[in-house]
């Protein structure tokens, strides 16, 4: 049987969980799964879920639990033969305890950016809300100022990017995030990284995956819920 590895990567809000998910993807061949993809997909469908959705993540909250899993648990029940990589799920112990029983990790990335980092980098953030591509004016500046690269739609700026929301935002993620760390790393499957920059962390993130990927046995995922 072809070897498995699931992973998830946890960080705050502009942490770069995005940014290092997509080059993980690219260089490991793992399927990559965005939980904030998903979300804007149903919001952009205007589904009953999406409607109800879009009232949390306007306002930078954390949709419910239940309706979260509900997103993820059959996709990832759908992928019980793939590899994989979680982005921005579990965010909750809650969340954590639904994925576990579908299937277990092995292994979890967590980022620690500093506050500062973080507020500096959301501050320039610019996005194209329709398709929730991110453009950083430093990082990774559109190719035209304040125009999205593929359709050319303007780009906006979220509200709850702004320092004093942020602040909130930043906090009530410490305390959510705080039990899932300590869960994941309760079972030893738990590697934090810390730092400024991205581009500085990724070859730590890079060996270790490589180390990871190349020499650990994995199995299938459980059967789906009941
Ligand atoms: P998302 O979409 O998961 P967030 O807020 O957790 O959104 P976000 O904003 O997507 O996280 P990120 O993915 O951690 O941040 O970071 P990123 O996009 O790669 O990088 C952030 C910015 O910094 C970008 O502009 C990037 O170019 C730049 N950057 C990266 N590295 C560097 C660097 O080294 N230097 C510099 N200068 N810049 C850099 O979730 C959205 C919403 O959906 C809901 C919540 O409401 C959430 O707010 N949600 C959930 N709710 C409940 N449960 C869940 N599981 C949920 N998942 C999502
Ligand atoms: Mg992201």
């Amino acid at each position: 049987m072809a070897k498995l590895f699931r992973a998830a990567i946890m960080g705050p809000p502009g942490s770069g969980k995005g940014t290092i998910s997509k080059r993980i993807a690219e260089s490991f061949g793992l399927q990559y799964l965005s939980s904030g993809h998903y979300l804007r997909e149903s919001i952009a469908a205007n589904t009953e879920a999406g409607i109800l959705v879009k009232r949390y993540v306007e306002r930078g909250l954390l949709v419910p639990d239940n309706v979260m899993t509900r997103l993820m648990v059959p996709r990832l029940e759908q992928l019980r033969n793939h590899s994989w990589l979680l982005d921005g799920f579990p965010r909750t112990l809650a969340q954590a305890q639904a994925l576990n029983s579908v299937c277990e990790l092995d292994l979890v990335i967590s980022l620690n950016i500093p506050y500062e980092t973080l507020k500096d980098r959301l501050s320039d953030r610019w996005i194209h809300p329709a398709s929730g591509r991110v453009y950083n004016m430093g990082f990774n500046p559109p190719q035209v100022q304040g125009r999205d690269d593929i359709t050319g739609e303007p780009l906006i700026q979220h509200e709850d990017d702004k320092p004093e929301a942020l602040v909130a935002r930043l906090r009530h993620y410490k305390d959510v995030a705080k039990p899932v760390i300590d869960l994941y790393k309760s079972q030893g499957i738990l590697h934090s990284f810390s730092g400024t920059e991205t581009d500085r962390i990724w070859p730590y993130i890079s060996s270790l995956l490589s180390a990871k990927i190349d020499t650990q046995p994995s199995t299938p995922c459980q059967n789906p819920m009941p």
